[in-house]
């Protein structure tokens, strides 16, 4: 870190991984105001460098194109790999291997703090009548939710052993706006995510810390109480979307998996069961 910023500390190079996603694209803008340097990394194209930036295009499997990748690196916002259901042995290239090779590179280049992406998909079956906080036993609802449940252990074990930091976000669903009923309770506006991820850079002592990112919805079933080190203070609401998806939506059958269960349809089996 070096200069001194208005909202807290102002980084020299953070590195955003998953740069060309959804969620990458939205925060390549924002960060900037972060950090000296942007780096962004994906496997897929970025399009030029832009002031403050630097562009490095690599697969997150590749452990040497990683190593070099976290060279020089503050801090890391690991976005990238595959980000739903897909067949075990490509989820266990991208997201397993690949958040291995950015830990193992964080170690071995100093880095202090990875803000890691996981997802609402290592609970995703607990139910939705029920509230749970961030220390419940994990129940992954498919090979996804698993891939994050061990990105999850690795912070964990790299916290416990190297002193390496993370916030590992159990993102529900961020996206402009919630795109069914079950996202009225999931659901993270951009602008939150933004204040989510620049308070899991900055709060001073995080250890590995847990925390779900959803804004301040008015349906919820999770509570942060245990992540309020953080300083994640929500400011939208899924709300004012609800009478348009609600008309948008008809009344899901309360027997179907993807109104019982936190995960939605991730619970149910789905085409990529494998036939071993
Ligand atoms: P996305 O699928 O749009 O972006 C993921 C990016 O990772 C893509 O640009 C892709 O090219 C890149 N990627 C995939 N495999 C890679 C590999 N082997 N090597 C290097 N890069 C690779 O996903 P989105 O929505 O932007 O999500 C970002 C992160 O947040 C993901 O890790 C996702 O699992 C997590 N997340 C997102 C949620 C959401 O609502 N958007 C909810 C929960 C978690
Ligand atoms: C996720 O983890 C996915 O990355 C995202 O595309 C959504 O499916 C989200 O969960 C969700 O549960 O709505």
């Amino acid at each position: 870190m070096t200069a001194l910023h208005p909202t807290g500390l102002k980084f020299g190079r953070l590195l955003l991984t998953g740069a060309a996603g959804g969620l990458g694209r939205e925060l390549r803008g924002r960060l900037k105001a972060y950090c000296d340097t942007l780096r962004l990394s994906d496997i897929a194209e970025l399009g030029p460098a832009g002031p403050g930036e630097e562009v490095e295009r690599a697969a997150l499997e590749d452990r040497a194109a990683v190593l070099a990748l976290l060279e020089g690196v503050d801090a890391v916002v690991h976005l990238g790999g595959i980000s739903t259901e897909n067949s075990f042995d490509a989820i266990l290239q991208a997201n397993i291997v690949g958040t291995y090779n950015v830990y193992e590179a964080a170690r071995r280049h100093g880095v202090k703090r990875i803000v890691f992406a996981s997802s609402n998909h290592v609970i995703g079956f607990y139910r939705q009548d029920e509230v749970i906080d961030t220390r419940v036993p994990m129940r992954p609802d498919g090979h996804y939710g698993l891939s994050k449940a061990f990105g999850e252990n690795l912070a964990q074990f790299y916290w416990d052993r190297y002193g390496l930091e993370t916030v590992s976000l159990r993102i529900g669903s961020s996206f402009p706006e919630p795109k069914d009923r079950r996202m009225l309770a999931t659901w993270m506006s951009y602008d939150d995510l933004e204040r989510l991820v620049v308070a899991s850079l900055t709060a001073p002592v995080v250890g590995h810390t847990v925390i779900y990112g959803m804004s301040d919805n008015t349906t919820s079933w999770w509570d942060n109480t245990a992540a309020r080190h953080i300083g994640y203070r929500p400011q939208d609401s899924s709300e004012r979307f609800r009478a348009a998806v609600e008309a948008r939506q008809p009344v899901i059958d309360a027997n179907d998996p993807a109104a019982v269960h936190q995960g939605g349809g991730f619970v149910t089996k789905g085409p990529f069961e494998e036939n071993l």
